[in-house]
This record gives C-alpha cells, structure tokens and sequence, in this order.
C-alpha cells in the first residue's frame, strides 16, 4: 500500500488555519491556566483534550505502520477479551482526571465509579440526564491478568480496541500507551514492555465524545448560559445520536516475537470463469534483520478443512507475495445469486524462523471473486449487480451504537427474509463481527467511512477524511462482502471547494484500493454537485413526497425517474438510489394514508418501485436502497418523536406492514433476476377458488 506524505505529521496542528507547532507538554502549559470555569475556557479545555490526543496520537502516518488484523487464537497466538463490566466515571471538569493523574490509581480511589458494561454505549445504561447528554470526557478503568507464561514463551502482548468513540486514551499500569481519534476504527498497540506477568494489572481509558468541524462527523459547540454558569451544549446535523463509549470488544493478545503483522488479498477469476486467482501479499513484524532468512508456508483450505494449494515461501529468496491458482474454485457470490452466497476458503500462513524456532500462524478467510465496473454497469464474476437493500446504523435500545452479537444475528436473519443482498454502513464503518456476517453470507456492503455532512472544507478535516479512508480499507481490505467505498453521505457538494477536497479523497483512496469502485451518497441538485465527477458510481439520496411534497405520493414516479436519468447524463456513471422512505408509527393505520401511518410508508414504497422497475429497463440503474432498516435514535428534536421512525421494522426488530411489502418485491426481483424460487411463506393462505374459477371459465 502506497502511503501518504503527511505534512501536518506529529508536530503541526491547524486550527483556524493558523498552524501551530508544539508538543503535548508545551500544548499543556499553555492551556493548564485557563482552568477557570468561565464561558469560553470550559469549551476550550474540552477541546484541549482533541488537540492533545492529534498530536500525542497515532498521526494519520503512524496510524497505519503495520496492519491490524483481527485478533484470532491460533497454535501460536492467544487471545483474551477484556469485554464486562468496567468501573465508570463521567469528568464534569474536562481535565480534572488528567490534572489528578486518574490513570496512576484505580478509578474507584479517584471518586465514586458506576459499573458500565463493555462493549456498549454508556448513554442510555442509567437513569441519568447527565450521564445521557454529556459533553466531553469520560473514564472507564479496568483490571486484568496477565498469564506468567506468556512471559515464558516470550510473547509480545498486544491490546486492541475495536472501536472507541471518538477520541480515546489508554494507558497501561498508569503509561500511556496508545491514543486514537475516529470512533468506529480499531486501534491496537503492543502493550508488552507496560504490563507485569503473573500480576493484575491496570487499563484505563479516558473517551472524549467533542465533535468539532475539523473532526468526522463534524459537530459545533455551544454554549447555553444557564443560571450563572455555562453548559456546553454539543449540536450536530447528522440525523442519528451520537452514541459515545467504548462500543467494541477489547482484545489481549499475544504474537510472537516475529509475527504475520499483515495480509494484503486480491483476488480475480480467469476469463475461464472458473479458475480463481487469490494475490497475496505478507507483512512481516517484530525485529528480526532483513538477511535472516524466514520460511513462509501458505496454504489454501476450503470450507471443510481440505487442502487444496500449499505455497512456501523463503523470506529472502522469494518475498512474501505471492499468488494462488484455485481451479474450479467456488466463487464467492451474493446471496440469491447463487445456490451457495459467500463462500469463504481459509488462507492459513504459517512462519517459521529456524535459528530461533520461532513459528507464528495465521488464519485469514478469503473469498474469490472480481468486480468490475463502466458507465453503466457493475458486475461482480462477470455478472450484473442490482443492489435490493437498506441504510443501516448501528443502534438499538439500551446499548446504543454497542457491539451485541444477538441483535446483529437477527438483524442478518431479517436481511435474508426480505430477500435483500445489501445495504451501505450509513454513516460511519460497523463492526467488524457485522462484517464477518457480510462475508459469510454473501451480503454486498457499500462500506462508508464517517464523512457524514460534511460542511466547511478545510485541511485538517480532509486529512483526517483520508485517515479514516486508510484505516478503514486497512481493516477491510480483505473483504469480498465489500463492493464499494463511501467516502461521504450529503455532503454540501454544491461549494466551489468540494471539487478539489473530493478529487483529492478519491485519489487518494484509489492509491490504496483500486479494485473497488468509490461512490458517495449526493443530495444536491445535480445541476450544482461538483463531487460527482471524481467518483465511479452515483449514489443518491431523495424523500419526495415526505421532506418535499408532503402527502403528495403521485409526484414520486416522475421525479425520481427523471434525477436518476439527469446524474447518469450528467456524469455518465452507474446510479443508485441510496436513500427515500418516510417516517411512521407502528401501528398508526389511516386509510386514505396519510403521513405517519404504516398505509402511506407501503404506498410511497410502492410508487418509488414503479420509478425503479421503469429505471432498471434504461440500463444505467443498479440498485435501490430504503432509509433504514430499523427505527433508530437521534438528537432530540421537534421532528422527531423518540428517534428516526423511517425503519421497515422497529426497533427492537418487529415488522412495520412495509417490511411485509418490500420483501414481496425483494423476492419477485430475486425470482426475476437470478431464477430462485420464492419462500414458501411468500402468500398467505386466502381461500381455495379453483373449482370455482374453473366453473366460470368453463
Ligand atoms: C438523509 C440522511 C439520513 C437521515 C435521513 C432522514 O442521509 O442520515 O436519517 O435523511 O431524514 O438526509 O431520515
């Protein structure tokens, strides 16, 4: 992977394009005296907390030395999760923690604690207000064993965090040891030289939830005089709660001393259409000098465990790429595409280091297939896709955005069900169990990365932008389920610096990944948008009839026939509708529909597949995609009532009548397109009328 020059490396920060040059200690002193609890200093030490962690983080250059693999028990590796309950304490004083040093004792001496649970989100566990709606920083701290043996066999220890939002610092037994900006990206650092073995010992993370404009998403805040003092008040304009706290699992781990530190995947099919190309690429980490010679065994396994190819590879003779033939390989297909969607082999690399015995194994599932793309069309093994799906979040009750393997079991239930085979990780990247589903069985994801809204262009948040782009191709790469990249969702793509700001994105994502097309999700008027230009595939959002035309259901055919037909004119690209629905209350039944009820969301569906059924016959149309698959919260708001009402199912998962519908027509397609007979629950039993059908016709 090529790797970007950056400038603003380490040491520079930018801030109201003013570029300031300090490290965390000289940053600090500078901004300690402004403790005072007035007005503008309480929003300039949250602040304070985001700035520091820019520059003491990972910087967008450091973030991506070495992979980040998922961490998977092997002969050779050991995995614990940290996941439970960890002790919990908001920081009404933005720095107080840091000022008292919170990370050099246990959280509970430091004041009073409240158990959290992680993975999850920490603002709907209590009863409290203030823990729901806080702005800034808080404190979770938790201890571990150690195993003494892993010190005996000479591990390196690792700790890996899957997803912190937004901004997190970690500290180890009281060191900082690793910092992250972007929630929803792991992070992961070895933690080796840190912890005691055969002892307890100590995480503690302190997570900052600031969004400002040079952060993704981007947030503003405010202040709100109350009596006589001032709360700071965070606003957004993205449409789904911003769910803060540590929202993924927490790994232990161990590697070797010299380890598989990455695998880069391609794959391809011949023009036979049945021999399958898998191109491999290891990293090695750890030390060990470039003239030792390490021996590399690859082997291919299938679905039950057979080998099918075994490659060795010497280090030094060789390198460490390499590419597999797999002939009659199974393909890994879309679900409905295919009696068997998604099939997975398993790519086993083993190293072995003679002089020091040193051996390391890991397993990474592959799935062979290609993609391809031009004005029209995108195939995928040589066959067109069109896309039956959904916008997603991460959300449901309680937890909020945290990882629960329940719901994402039955979430990928319901996709199936309804006969989709994809959806777009609005707006920011899931997990990486969700993925791992994908994978599995054969759902397209259209992979977003946090760049939500995006106003007010400028280097810092574009830097940042392409951080979250390399971190998030960096941990799925490896994906089959992933057919696309998103490098935003309505952005005000009409501003003269939208150009040059998505030229570069796009350029700069395609110097890590050409093989998947990038498409990000427009809203403006295709006549003002100057995104578009740069990107492989249209995607685009419209609520006519709901935000426009409210009421009026006969409008929608025309209108989103005729966009679809102006962003394909415009740019000569494949087009997608990504986003249209309507909000509405389960159980709320008005006949003639009307807005809010479950009659008018199932007629406003209706009449938008009419538009989609006369697009696809133009050729250039490849997929339609509903806002949302399941109700999901948001800022409180006057237009909202408990959250974004626009799901086909609740919630908590049940069924709107829409759901019912839109399964009929993601079935039909199915049934159309790819051949597959319909469930047997398709149609209820209604009544047996073929004796009396064939009186009347005789
Ligand atoms: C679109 C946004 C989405 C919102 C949706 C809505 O992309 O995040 O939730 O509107 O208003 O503009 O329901």
């Amino acid at each position: 992977m090529s790797k970007r020059n950056y400038a603003s490396k380490c040491s520079f920060i930018f801030l109201d394009n003013k570029t300031l040059m300090c490290s965390i200690p000289v940053l600090s002193s500078l901004l300690w005296p402004m403790m005072s609890p007035n007005k503008n200093s309480r929003i300039a030490l949250v602040m304070t907390f985001l700035w520091m962690n820019t520059i003491a983080s990972d910087t967008p250059a450091g973030n991506l030395q070495g992979g980040i693999l998922y961490p998977r028990e092997s002969e050779s590796r050991e995995v614990k999760l940290l996941d439970g309950i960890w002790n919990f304490r908001l920081s009404l004083d933005p720095l107080m923690g840091f000022k008292e040093k919170w990370f050099t004792k246990d959280l509970s001496k430091t004041g009073s604690v409240i158990p959290m649970p992680v993975p999850s989100s920490y603002n709907d566990i209590t009863m409290e207000r203030k823990i729901r709606d806080h702005v800034g920083i808080v404190w979770y701290d938790k201890t571990f064993f150690v195993p003494d043996s892993w010190r005996q066999f000479g591990y390196h220890v690792w700790m890996r965090f899957s997803s912190v939002h937004y901004a997190a610092q970690v500290w180890i037994n009281g060191h900082l040891a690793m910092s992250h900006e972007i929630g929803h990206l792991p992070f992961h650092r070895e933690i080796t030289s840190f912890v005691q073995f055969g002892k307890q010992n100590r995480v503690t993370v302190a997570v900052d939830n600031t969004l400002l404009q040079t952060t993704l998403p981007q947030g503003l805040l405010q202040d709100l005089p109350v009596e006589d003092t001032v709360e700071t008040i965070q606003t957004y304009t993205f449409d789904f709660f911003n769910y803060a706290g540590i929202h993924r699992s927490v790994h232990l781990y161990t590697t070797p001393t010299i380890y598989i530190d990455d695998v880069k995947i391609l794959t391809d099919v011949k023009t036979d259409g049945t021999t399958g190309l898998i191109h491999y690429n290891i990293t090695i980490g750890g030390s060990f000098s470039k003239e030792e010679s390490v021996m590399c065994f690859v082997d291919l396994l299938d679905q039950d465990g057979n080998f099918i190819v075994r490659k060795n590879r010497n280090s030094t003779l060789d390198g460490l790429s390499g590419t597999i033939e797999v002939p009659n390989a199974k393909l890994w297909w879309p679900y409905l595409m295919h009696p068997i969607p998604g099939y997975m082999y398993m790519l086993q690399l083993q190293l072995s280091q003679k002089d020091s015995g040193i051996n390391d194994v890991y397993r990474q599932p592959v799935g062979i297939r290609n993609l391809k793309w031009n004005a029209t069309t995108l195939t995928i093994n040589g066959k067109p896709i069109y896309l039956r799906g959904f916008g997603r979040h991460e959300d449901s009750d309680i937890r909020g955005k945290g990882l629960d393997l329940a719901l994402i079991t039955k979430d990928y239930n319901l996709i199936k069900w309804i006969g989709a085979n994809a959806y777009r990780t609005s707006h920011y990247p899931y997990a990486e169990e969700i993925m791992d589903f994908a994978d599995q069985q054969g759902i397209m994801i259209i992979n977003e990365c946090p760049g939500v809204d995006l106003v007010n262009y400028s280097i810092i948040l574009r830097n940042k932008h392409m951080d979250s782009m390399a971190e998030l191709i960096r941990r799925d790469k490896n994906r089959p389920s992933v057919i696309m990249w998103s490098i935003a969702n309505e952005p005000r793509s009409q501003l003269k610096e939208a150009a040059e700001y998505f030229r570069s994105v796009v350029e700069f994502v395609k110097s890590y990944d050409e093989t998947r097309p990038i498409t990000a999700v427009l809203n403006r008027a295709e006549n003002e948008d100057e995104a578009g230009q740069y990107l492989d595939i249209i995607g685009f959002n419209r609520y006519n009839s709901w935000y426009s035309n409210t009421g009026r259901l006969e409008v929608i055919r025309e209108k989103v026939e005729d966009e679809a037909y102006k962003w394909h004119t415009k740019y000569n690209k494949p087009v997608f509708m990504a986003e249209y629905g309507a909000d509405t209350i389960p159980g709320l039944h008005i006949n003639p529909s009307y807005v809010w009820s479950e009659e008018y969301q199932v007629e406003l569906l209706s009449e938008h597949f009419k538009a989609f059924d006369a697009l696809r016959k133009k050729q250039f149309f490849i997929g339609e995609m509903i806002w949302n698959f399941a109700d999901f919260n948001t800022a409180q708001t006057v237009t909202r009532v408990g959250g974004n009402k626009k799901g086909i199912f609740t919630r908590q998962r049940q069924p709107k009548a829409a759901a019912h519908h839109l399964r009929k027509r993601y079935w039909l397609l199915a049934t159309e397109l790819e051949k597959v007979p319909l469930p047997l629950d398709f149609e209820n039993y209604e009544a047996d009328v073929s004796e009396n059908i064939l009186k009347v016709e005789l």
